[in-house]
């Protein structure tokens, strides 16, 4: 089997790039699509789920599928220095392909509103971290003008190499499927991701819609055709950070889901654009549902995900319930980012550790206590 290399490498005649192309990979993409095998026992779902876990790419989020592409682009382009504003998983890619690259990275973050994890990264790849009295939508409209005046790349989603990238987890998707699922779920914050999906989704169905029905699919279009259709799209917000929900921006957005906590979405049309054409919704869910989300996924299927990731099945699980989603369908929910990102959110909701002395004795009546079914579970 041929040495996998990266979603560049290995989708390349459906990307900008050409064989002179310096790349800059740390061969992300190729992320596994779990089939969830307890959940839609529990949900009363017939048809089958599947979670892309985007938490196993080299830096631990989805992030890293744009960032390939937009470092490559920035190298190809003669750049010595990168910048962006993050909720932090994107300043973690950031950090890490700057590094891989050979180059600088500047990386702006609202002060004390990331995880852990994704701080840890930026500032052990060696970015230059800037901690701004501000939110990410500050950020986001600072990093603008500060690279439209410096010799800098700006590799926040408004840089269209981003989405490029990003669209290959609609190529897995239909590569592992053999087709489109009837529906894709995921959260929404900046809503690149949304619209990348969407991207990807798009060009994978015969180009030639006018066509279609006269050729039987014998047309050169349709034998390139990788899918026959394309899935709803839902998306979903934290209520707090709703803005497509809103109609509007929201100033001061506000969630537990750090990540999303975004009140200005630079891809709004574009997200629109996706869940329109797709016949699908945006929803909101408050941040108890989305910890419980991420909980029950934890416990049920050993899958372990960003709380801002499991909005997509704090949302999925709603509209299940309500009816609104067919309870046969085949369904691919995106989990766009690690659990390990944020520890202080996991060990905040869960059972907190026994303290016990190192003693057999202590410790077998604790373990009796359980093995009984006790109060204790
Ligand atoms: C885990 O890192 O915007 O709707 O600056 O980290 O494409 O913005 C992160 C976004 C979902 C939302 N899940 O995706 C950033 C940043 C996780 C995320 C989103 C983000 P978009």
């Amino acid at each position: 089997m041929a040495h996998y290399q990266g979603l560049i490498h290995r989708y390349r005649d459906r990307l900008p790039v050409t064989d002179s192309t310096p790349i800059i990979s740390l061969n992300e993409g190729n992320t596994p699509l779990i089939e969830l095998i307890n959940l839609p026992k529990k949900l009363g779902h017939s048809g089958r789920l599947f979670a892309k876990f985007e938490g196993l790419n080299p830096t631990g989020s989805f992030k890293d599928r744009g960032m390939t592409m937009a470092v490559t682009k920035a190298v190809e382009a003669g750049s010595k220095a990168i910048i962006c504003a993050s909720t932090g998983n994107t300043s973690a890619a950031a950090a890490a392909y700057a590094a891989r690259a050979g180059i600088t990275s500047f990386v702006l973050i609202p002060d004390g509103q990331i995880a852990l994890g994704k701080l840890a990264q930026a500032m052990m790849h060696g970015s230059v971290v800037i901690q701004i009295q501000g939110n990410f939508d500050d950020g986001m409209r600072l990093v603008q003008e500060i690279s439209a005046d410096l010799p800098i790349a700006l590799v926040n989603s408004v840089n269209p190499y981003r989405l490029q990238g990003q669209k290959t987890i609609a190529f897995e998707v239909i590569d592992a499927l053999g087709d489109a699922p009837d529906y894709h779920v995921l959260p929404v914050g900046n809503a690149g991701n949304i619209s990348a999906h969407w991207m990807g989704y798009s060009e994978s169905i015969c180009q030639q819609t006018a066509a279609c029905g006269l050729c039987n699919g014998q047309c050169p279009y349709h034998i390139k055709a990788l899918a026959t259709r394309r899935p709803i799209m839902l998306g979903y917000q934290a209520s707090g950070a709703a803005p497509f929900l809103r109609g509007a921006p929201v100033s001061h957005p506000e969630t537990i889901a750090t990540a999303i906590r975004i009140g200005n979405p630079m891809s709004w049309n574009l997200a629109w654009a996706a869940v329109k054409e797709s016949g699908g919704w945006f929803d909101e869910c408050t941040d108890t549902e989305i910890l419980e989300a991420q909980k029950l996924l934890a416990q049920t299927e050993g899958v372990f995900c960003e709380p801002s990731s499991a909005t997509s099945l704090a949302g999925l699980i709603k509209d299940l319930k309500r009816g609104k989603i067919k309870p046969d369908a085949t369904i691919v929910a995106t989990l766009t980012g690690h659990g390990l990102k944020d520890p202080d959110a996991a060990i905040a909701q869960s059972a907190q550790p026994h303290r016990v002395a190192a003693e057999r004795q202590a410790i077998g009546h604790l373990i009796q206590r359980y093995l009984k079914g006790s109060d204790l579970k």
